[in-house]
């Protein structure tokens, strides 16, 4: 056998140690600040709950639908206002206390009510209702709210001046958040402590933990949506729901925006609902009877609640209340007086007399007089009401499950913070730990691919480099050899040859003369094409080295783009690599003064080629002097083979210097290369040591969230388990 207080006492540590783990883990995932937030709050509310064992039952429903009246015939007294005019904003908390024989009214927040009210008065706030309790406050200049009271009638009228106090301030924008923070958590809201008629009459024995009704503001009365949230956080708070509707307004669209709402929240209450359907004494014979009533409810307007029929009641709050207070009064007071005849005697002598009562009509007074006539109405009223079988099953049920519901709603809220909250936080933060690693390493293989590539670009441009290098000297030999041999001066003077070789002495002197001079414009005409052909060697090698260093250049920036957009977005490479520049281009461009025009023949200004000097004075042995040949002419051959001779013998420094100009020049870009090179792969490895570094940390919490997930899996289970101990001690009851 077990004890059912013992088993409700260790699901209470099991569920406090729930909780202290679930706020652990919290801390350690990355919930965003304002998910943190409410997080926090839920937890602590249902911590709050689970160590109180506070059964929070909210009764909620629309305006008018007769809430108030339904707890104050609970109760059994007139514990709450119950107004004409839509005024409740807050949730007033009333609390069934065994031992208390009068009412014990308190407030946490009084301090700070007095001096909303005071800076109210320091504003001269003028308001509209001057009949207003808060009114009458400011214009007395009584601005103390107090935390503790005793009478029934100061508690409404500070319920009231709270309530006004909180309009008043969002309505006018004057703190707003401070409202809102006030009221975070059950123990802050006003809370009223009395005996409840009902529940004692219940003589219930073993129970632990206390009963607490809230009234709330019908869904369509807190109507500012800052007043509005705070109820619906109260709502959620609570871990048993009393919806009570309107009997004779059952399919109005207020109610049914409130209904879809409570099916909606309904899985968080299981067998914690119970339905009122309150004014049902406007039956009539044409309207829905008890039965109809209930099915109709169960069936139609809450379908999809898991609700029995057990838990639907057709109440007459009103009839309840009137007749349970008759009763109460007259069984201490003996009977009513006509002098000291109070609102709801008044209330009540009318329904006895259907409406009809006049304390003008001697019949009527009579009915005062006859003690049992009005006992047995009363009796009747209450026994109409049904309010009996409501608090019998309903409240018996919920008051005797005190300890259980409120443990199992507490589960029932961890359960669902574990899932939206926690669960889905630590799978987005799981998933995004594992993308990121994936991530990592696929950054770790671009970049090592980059590297590779590095190597073959570095030896690329190396061969590159090296083959031209080899190949300058070729190319300037090559280049001469074909431009001499395609040398085609003919200064020919054959027009003379006829008297040339008729002619006599005089003649042949003649002839002579003409033949040296042709000569000598051929030397000119040669060593003209020659200086062309000296431009021409210029140019090649310009050309040669330019186109160099362009390819150069593009598979450098090729690389260096591929590599910057493959592996190394984010680092600083990019930038260097493609500003890289290679100022070879002015150095090596002909300088257009150094041409030598062929007037000035005389002048043989050796020509410089990259330091390389070429002297022509050879050239005149290679055109031909016979005078009997039809024409003079260049031996190409013989020039080409003595210019390649000359070129060797005399030049051989001054190309050696060529090619080792150009290869410093290389030399200096590849430098140039290389050190780009090293910046990259610098940056390459230092990428990869980070992304490496990252990828450890980034698995370490990997490994760290797993574990909360398979912890939070735990808890549930063992949630699961606590709660099905105390179904089981439940079903024991
Ligand atoms: N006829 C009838 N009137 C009721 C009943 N319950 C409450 N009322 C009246 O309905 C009005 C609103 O009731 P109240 O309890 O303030 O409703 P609340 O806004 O839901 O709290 C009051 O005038 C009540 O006297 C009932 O069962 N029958
Ligand atoms: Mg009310």
């Amino acid at each position: 056998m077990y004890n059912k207080n013992s088993i409700i006492t260790a699901s209470k540590d099991a569920t406090l140690q729930i909780i202290g783990q679930m706020d652990a883990i919290s801390r350690e995932i990355n919930l965003e600040v304002n998910e943190k937030d409410l997080f926090n709050q839920a937890l602590l509310a249902v911590k709050n709950s689970t160590e109180k064992l506070n059964l929070i039952l909210s009764v909620v429903g629309v305006m008018k639908a007769g809430k108030s009246t339904l707890i104050n015939s609970i109760v059994g007294n007139q514990i709450l206002p119950s107004r004409s005019t839509p005024m409740t904003a807050l949730p007033t908390y009333i609390k069934h206390n065994d031992n208390c024989s009068g009412v014990v009214y308190h407030f946490k927040h009084a301090k700070l009510f007095s001096k909303m009210l005071a800076d109210l008065h320091g504003q001269n706030y003028v308001l509209t209702h001057e009949s207003s309790a808060l009114a009458k406050r400011l214009a007395n200049k009584s601005l103390k709210l107090d935390e503790h009271l005793n009478s029934l009638c100061d508690i409404h009228e500070q319920l009231e001046i709270i309530n006004d106090i909180c309009r008043i301030n969002i309505t006018n924008k004057i703190d707003p958040k401070a409202i809102l923070e006030t009221f975070r958590l059950d123990e802050d809201f006003p809370t009223i402590e009395t005996c409840f008629q009902s529940i004692k009459e219940l003589k219930l024995e073993g129970e632990i933990g206390n009963f607490i009704i809230v009234d709330t503001p019908g869904a369509n009365e807190a109507k500012l949506p800052e007043l509005k949230s705070i109820v619906d956080k109260q709502i959620k708070r609570s871990s048993a729901l009393l919806l009570v509707l309107n009997y004779t307004d059952l399919s109005s669209d207020a109610d049914s925006q409130m209904r879809s709402k409570i099916v909606e929240e309904a899985k968080d209450y299981q067998d914690r609902l119970i339905v009122a359907v309150n004014r049902f004494d406007a039956r009539d014979k044409k309207s829905m009877n008890k039965t109809e009533t209930i099915r109709y409810v169960k069936e139609e307007l809450l379908e999809g609640v898991v609700l029995d029929e057990e838990s639907i009641f057709p109440v007459s709050a009103r009839n309840a209340l009137l007749g349970g207070q008759s009763l109460n009064w007259l069984a201490l007071q003996g009977k009513f007086e006509l002098a000291t005849l109070q609102d709801w005697q008044r209330d009540f002598l009318d329904n006895t007399t259907s409406g009809e009562w006049d304390e003008d009509d001697e019949d009527d007074l009579e009915t005062i007089e006859n003690i049992e006539e009005t006992t047995r109405h009363a009796k009747k009223l209450l026994k109409s009401s049904r309010i009996a079988d409501f608090i019998n099953t309903a409240l018996n049920r919920a008051y005797q499950n005190v300890g259980p519901d409120t443990i199992i709603a507490a589960l029932g809220k961890l359960n669902r913070l574990l899932d939206e909250k926690l669960k889905l936080t630590l799978d987005a933060d799981l998933n995004s730990a594992s993308k990121t690693i994936n991530e990592l390493k696929e950054r770790v293989v671009l970049l090592e691919k980059a590297l590779i590539n590095l190597a073959s670009l570095s030896s690329n441009i190396d061969k590159k480099l090296n083959s031209w290098a080899e190949g300058s000297s070729d190319l300037v030999f090559e280049y001469i050899e074909e431009q001499i041999s395609q040398l085609n001066v003919s200064i020919g003077v054959e027009t003379n040859n006829e008297s040339v070789v008729s002619g006599g002495n005089k003649r042949k002197e003649k002839a002579e003369k003409e033949a040296k001079e042709a000569k000598e414009k051929l030397i000119v005409s040669i060593e003209t094409k020659l200086n062309e052909l000296n431009l021409g060697i210029d140019r090649k090698i310009n050309e040669s080295i330019l186109s160099l260093v362009k390819d150069i250049k593009i598979i450098t920036k090729e690389y260096a783009v591929e590599v910057e957009h493959d592996a190394l977005s984010g680092f600083e490479v990019r930038e260097l690599a493609l500003d890289f520049k290679v100022d070879l281009e002015e150095d090596f461009f002909v300088d257009n003064n150094d041409i030598i025009d062929s007037k000035q023949k005389k002048v043989k200004k050796p020509r410089e080629v990259f330091g390389m000097k070429l002297d022509w004075d050879w050239v005149p042995e290679f055109v031909n002097t016979e005078v009997t040949e039809t024409e003079y002419s260049v031996n190409r051959d013989l020039l080409i083979k003595h210019a390649k001779k000359v070129l060797e013998a005399t030049s051989k420094n001054q190309l050696d210097e060529l090619i080792n100009l150009l290869s410093r020049v290389v030399a200096e870009y590849e430098k140039d290369v290389r050190s780009m090179c090293d910046i990259v792969r610098n940056s390459s490895q230092l990428a990869i040591d980070k992304a490496s570094a990252t990828t450890y940390e980034q698995e370490d919490k990997l490994l760290f969230l797993r574990k909360q997930l398979s912890e939070l899996a735990e808890i549930k289970k063992y949630s699961k388990e606590v709660e099905q101990g105390l179904y089981l001690v439940k079903d024991e009851l």
